[in-house]
Order: C-alpha cells, then sequence, then structure tokens
C-alpha cells in the first residue's frame, strides 16, 4: 500500500511553487507539479528537486499543463489523484494585471473553478483536498487595519478581483458541495527567488548592481505604498497546515507589522553599509547616499568607489504608479496562531539580509562571467 500522500501544486516553477515542493518532499509526500511549456527553461528554481524521469519510484513529476485548459487539468487531476491540490499558479503580477486583464481573469479567477470542477466531476470531493492562494490584494482600498478574516473587500485591479471570483468560488464549492477547500489570505511574502520584478527584488537585486558598480540608480513607483512583508519559507507551512485540519477555513497569514516601500529601500542599502538619505516630494522625491561605512563594504570586498557620497541611487519613474493603488495592508495573523499554531519565524531584517546577500552573490557571479569575456553570445551577427 502507498504510504506516501501525493500533491499537485500548480504554479510549481513560481516563487511559492518552489518553497512548498521542497517543503512537502521534507515531509515524504509524492509531489506532482503543472508546468507551463515555455520558449526557455523556467524550472531555476526547483533544478535541485528535478528527478531523471528513467529512474523508477520518483517523487518529484512534472506535467505541462495552463490553467486555462479544463481538459488538461482534468487528466492531471485524474491520473495523479491527488490527496491535496495547492492552487498557486496565477498571473500574479498587480501592475501587469491592468496590461493584461482578461487573461488574468481567465487564469486566476476561472482557472480556480477549472480545479473545483475538475475534482466535482471526477467524484473525488470527499479525498482531495484544496488550497487557494487568495490575496490580502482583496482588502484593496482601506476600510480597517489591521485587516482580519472579517474585513470587507474592496479589490483595487484586475488581478485583485479575479482573485475575488477565485474567493467565492472555493467558498461557494466548500459549501454546496462539502468539500474541504480553502483559501489562505496571504499577505506579501518574499525570498531570494522572488520573481524580479516585484518591488522588493527589485530593490536588493538594484542595490547589488549599485554596488558592484554594475548600475548607477533604480527607478521605482510609489515609495510610500505599505506593506507587511513575511518570508515565503514561513508562508507555505502555513498553506500545509490549513489542508491539515479536521474542518476547512480561511485564514489570514501575516506577520502584523507593515513597512513603507522607502524603508524596505533603506533597509537594503543598510545591509552594505550605505545610508541613504530621502528628499523632495511624489515623481520628484530621490534617495541619495549620505554615510558609507568603508569598513563593512571593505569586508564584504565591495569597492567603496562604486558608490560615492551624494549619488543618487534611486529616483522616482511614475510609468511604476499603479492607476488605482492599494496603500496600506497589515494583517492580522490571531486566528492562524491560535488555530493552526502558525507563527513566522523570519524578522523583516533577517528577510532583507538574505535577499541582499543572495543578490550579490548572484551579482558578483555576473561580473565574474563579464570580466571573463563569457557575458554576451551573439547568435545572430
Ligand atoms: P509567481 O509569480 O512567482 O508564480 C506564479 C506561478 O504560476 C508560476 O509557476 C507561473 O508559471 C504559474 N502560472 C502563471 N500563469 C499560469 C497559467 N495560466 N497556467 C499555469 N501556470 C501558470 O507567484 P508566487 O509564487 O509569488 O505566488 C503564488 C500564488 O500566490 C499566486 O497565485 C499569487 O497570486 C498568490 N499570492 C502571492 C503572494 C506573494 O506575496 N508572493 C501573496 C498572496 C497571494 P511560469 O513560471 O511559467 O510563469
Ligand atoms: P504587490 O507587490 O502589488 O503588493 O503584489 P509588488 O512588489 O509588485 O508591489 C508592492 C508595492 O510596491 C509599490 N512599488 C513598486 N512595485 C513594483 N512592482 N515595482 C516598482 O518599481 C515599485 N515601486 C513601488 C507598488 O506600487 C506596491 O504598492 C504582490 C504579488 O505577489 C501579488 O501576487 C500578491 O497577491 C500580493 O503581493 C499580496
Amino acid at each position: 500500500m502507498n504510504q506516501h500522500k501525493v500533491a499537485l501544486i500548480t504554479g510549481i516553477t513560481g516563487q511559492d511553487g518552489a518553497y512548498l515542493a521542497e517543503f512537502l518532499l521534507k515531509k515524504g509526500y509524492i509531489v506532482h507539479g503543472l508546468k507551463r511549456r515555455t520558449s526557455l527553461f523556467n524550472t531555476d528554481r526547483i533544478d535541485h528537486l528535478y528527478q531523471d524521469p528513467h529512474v523508477d519510484n520518483r517523487n518529484f513529476i512534472l506535467h505541462y499543463g495552463d490553467l486555462t485548459d479544463s481538459t488538461n487539468l482534468i487528466r492531471i487531476i485524474q491520473e495523479t489523484q491527488p490527496d491535496e491540490i495547492y492552487n498557486l499558479a496565477a498571473q500574479s503580477h498587480v501592475k501587469v494585471s491592468f496590461d493584461t486583464p482578461e487573461y488574468t481573469a481567465n487564469a486566476d479567477g476561472i482557472g480556480t473553478l477549472r480545479i473545483l470542477e475538475a475534482v466535482r466531476l471526477l467524484g473525488i470531493t470527499q479525498k482531495t483536498k484544496i488550497y487557494q492562494a487568495s490575496t490580502s490584494e482583496l482588502y484593496g482600498l482601506v476600510q480597517e487595519v489591521p485587516q482580519s478574516e472579517q474585513t470587507p473587500f474592496y479589490p483595487r485591479s484586475p488581478y485583485a478581483v479575479a482573485k475575488l471570483y477565485a474567493y467565492w468560488i472555493v467558498v461557494n464549492y466548500r459549501e454546496a458541495y462539502n468539500m474541504y477547500a480553502c483559501n489562505g489570505i496571504l499577505f506579501n511574502h518574499e525570498s531570494p527567488v522572488r520573481g524580479e520584478t516585484f518591488v522588493t527584488r527589485k530593490i536588493t537585486r538594484a542595490v547589488a548592481k549599485i554596488v558592484l558598480g554594475l548600475q548607477q540608480k533604480v527607478y521605482l513607483g510609489n515609495l510610500s505604498a505599505q506593506r507587511d512583508w513575511g518570508h515565503a519559507k514561513d508562508y507555505v507551512e502555513a498553506m500545509w497546515l490549513m489542508l491539515q485540519q479536521e474542518v476547512a477555513e480561511d485564514f489570514v497569514i501575516a506577520t502584523g507589522i507593515t513597512t513603507t516601500v522607502r524603508e524596505f529601500v533603506r533597509l537594503s542599502f543598510q545591509q552594505v553599509g550605505i545610508e541613504i538619505e530621502f528628499s523632495g516630494k511624489g515623481e520628484r522625491e530621490k534617495g541619495v547616499v549620505i554615510d558609507r561605512d568603508e569598513e563593512l563594504l571593505a569586508s564584504l570586498g565591495i569597492d567603496k568607489e562604486h558608490v560615492k557620497l551624494g549619488q543618487t541611487v534611486v529616483k522616482v519613474d511614475p510609468a511604476y504608479f499603479r492607476p488605482t493603488e492599494v496603500d496600506l495592508l497589515i494583517g492580522d495573523p490571531n486566528k492562524a496562531k491560535q488555530k493552526l499554531g502558525w507563527e513566522p519565524k523570519y524578522t523583516l531584517e533577517a528577510l532583507v539580509q538574505e535577499m541582499v546577500q543572495s543578490d550579490l552573490h548572484l551579482m558578483r557571479k555576473d561580473e565574474y562571467l563579464k570580466k571573463g569575456g563569457f557575458d554576451t553570445l551573439n547568435y545572430f551577427e
């Protein structure tokens, strides 16, 4: 008899998919993942988990698929017969959702319905538990803080509106068909493998490039936005805990602490011994270097001449503003603490430190390759 639980993760190539796959494999699960076909490899985050398809008894198996394709989802769910489905796949970028609203609705909204329907049509509602990646973006325009499971929703982007549909269809299927399906209302969570266009990773990557002399400054959007940032590693544990309860319920997962984008920038530069000060307002705001810890820079092997006192390292580009912004997110994780026994282990400072160190390491690799002449291969000459 197979003792191993079987999980299916959609969005396995993404930040959370990678952390969750690693977490479940350590717990002895057989992990199946849904992966989109891409023209270049995009499995960097899970390459360390890859197993040769020619060996027996694999516990990590990828399947080509897409949340916009019902028949494909039905087939994969039928073949894998999962005990748990983690629906993490989504067009997850809020700003991009204004450019691709219809696709975002299809993948993020109807995609969730397709998963629920597949489980219902296959007659496995009493076997298969479903986790839905809901989001603090549902709260949108501030109604109250901190935001809890009781706070009303007011979505402010096509992404959030699509996720609102997903949230309610999960609740509806739970009530209508007695399914074990639940929403994790997760606040922002980051890591060294966060997508490079989300603000935290954009900042830590830029800090690394600036101090290595590979870039002069970084252009950002709204520096006053406030987010409740945690670490993805802590948050995937909460996803799993939500599926191990007697009764399916929805939970807020957050740290309870909020920070501005501006402060995140300052903390990131501080990691490498650079103090910056912001001045000006709105589109004219900028961040300038006011102090350098030369000892720290030297201990990190960074040439202090790459960052000069008075250098502008942050500028605002209104192109990154959103048509409708979410100004303030701060979550109340008390229900999760009490019912799931969940606590975040990472502080914001530890998160920033890990991200900056990782990006320094990565950018150094780029620097070495460039110096060695291995950075550009022009196939088209
Ligand atoms: P990522 O953007 O890093 O990963 C998204 C994943 O979804 C990728 O694997 C991507 O594939 C896949 N995907 C996108 N569109 C489709 C599609 N049509 N069919 C199949 N797969 C698709 O997101 P995160 O890991 O950060 O987030 C995971 C989930 O949690 C998302 O649903 C997100 O909206 C939600 N969420 C995230 C939070 C956060 O702070 N990180 C907070 C709250 C919710 P590919 O690699 O091919 O692009
Ligand atoms: P968010 O994350 O929209 O909260 O969605 P993001 O990091 O993109 O933005 C956070 C805040 O920073 C402001 N900002 C910028 N954002 C980006 N991307 N680029 C910039 O240059 C920039 N400058 C300022 C934004 O305006 C915003 O206020 C993330 C995603 O992971 C969603 O999938 C998830 O649901 C939510 O978190 C919770």
